[in-house]
C-alpha cells in the first residue's frame, strides 16, 4: 500500500512541477516598450498608444546609455544606447497630442547617421515601430531594423499635423531578438533622425497555452486518482 501511494505522490509531484514550470511568468510582457527620442520636449503621456496603439510609460531618451523603464513604469533589464550628434532635433509649432512624439528627435549631421542598440533584451518575436521626426530638412535615412531593410521615411510623404500614419509617419519591421541585442541605424547624407521607437513583445500563446492546458489537466487528474486511492473503505 505504501509504495502504491509513495508513487502517486511522485506523480503528483512531478505534475506539479511541470505546470509551475509552464506557468512560470515568462517576464516577456515587461519587455515591450515606449521610447521617445529627443529631449526638445518632455514625454509623451501615458495614454499615447502611437503607431503600435500601445498605451503606456513613455521613456524620454537622449544621446547615450540609458537604463530603461517598461510599459509599467518599472525598471527593466535591457538597457539603449543611442548614437547621434545630439538629441535636440526639433520642429514647432506642436499641433496636438501626437506631435509629442513627433516633434523631438535625435539628430545625425553631415551624413554621420543614427545607431540605436539594445543590450539585455528578453529573446522572442518583437515588431519594432520606427518614427520620423516632424521636419522636412530631417528624414530618417535608409534603416537597418535588426537586419530587416526600412525605406527611409521622410516629410515629403507625411501627413499634416503629423500624426501616426503607416509607411509615412512610421514603419514596422518583424524580427528575431536572439541574445537580447538588437541594433537599429539610419543612414543618410546631410540630416537624418529618429523620433521614437516602439518594442512589441509578440506573444507566443498557442503551443504554450496548449501546455499549459495539459499540464493542469494532468494535475487535477492526478490529485483525483489519489482521492480515490485514499478515500476510506467502509466498514
Ligand atoms: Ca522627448
Ligand atoms: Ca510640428
Ligand atoms: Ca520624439
Amino acid at each position: 500500500m505504501y509504495g502504491i501511494e509513495g508513487r502517486t505522490a511522485a506523480r503528483i509531484g512531478s505534475a506539479i512541477a511541470m505546470a509551475a514550470l509552464l506557468g512560470a511568468p515568462p517576464g516577456a510582457s515587461a519587455q515591450s516598450l515606449n521610447i521617445d527620442l529627443g529631449t526638445a520636449l518632455a514625454a509623451p503621456d501615458d495614454t499615447q498608444g502611437a503607431g503600435a496603439g500601445q498605451p503606456g510609460v513613455w521613456n524620454n531618451l537622449g544621446v547615450g546609455v540609458s537604463p530603461l523603464v517598461g510599459l509599467d513604469g518599472m525598471p527593466v533589464t535591457a538597457t539603449v544606447d543611442v548614437g547621434a550628434t545630439n538629441a535636440d532635433g526639433n520642429a514647432p509649432p506642436i499641433v496636438g497630442d501626437d506631435e509629442i512624439v513627433g516633434d523631438d528627435f535625435i539628430l545625425a549631421t553631415g551624413g554621420s547617421g543614427w545607431s540605436i542598440e539594445f543590450s539585455s533584451l528578453v529573446d522572442g518575436a518583437y515588431e519594432v515601430y520606427v518614427y520620423r521626426g516632424d521636419n522636412p530638412s530631417v528624414p530618417t535615412g535608409a534603416m537597418d531594423v535588426g537586419g530587416v531593410a526600412v525605406a527611409q521615411l521622410d516629410f515629403a510623404n507625411g501627413t499634416s499635423p503629423y500624426s501616426f500614419v503607416l509607411d509615412e509617419s512610421y514603419s514596422v519591421a518583424e524580427l528575431d531578438v536572439v541574445g537580447g541585442d538588437l541594433l537599429i541605424t539610419g543612414e543618410g547624407a546631410g540630416f537624418t533622425g529618429l523620433a521614437a521607437v516602439q518594442l512589441v513583445l509578440v506573444p507566443v500563446p498557442e503551443p504554450a497555452a496548449a501546455l499549459h492546458t495539459a499540464a493542469g489537466a494532468l494535475v487535477l487528474l492526478a490529485v483525483g486518482r489519489a482521492r480515490r486511492r485514499r478515500r476510506p473503505v467502509a466498514v
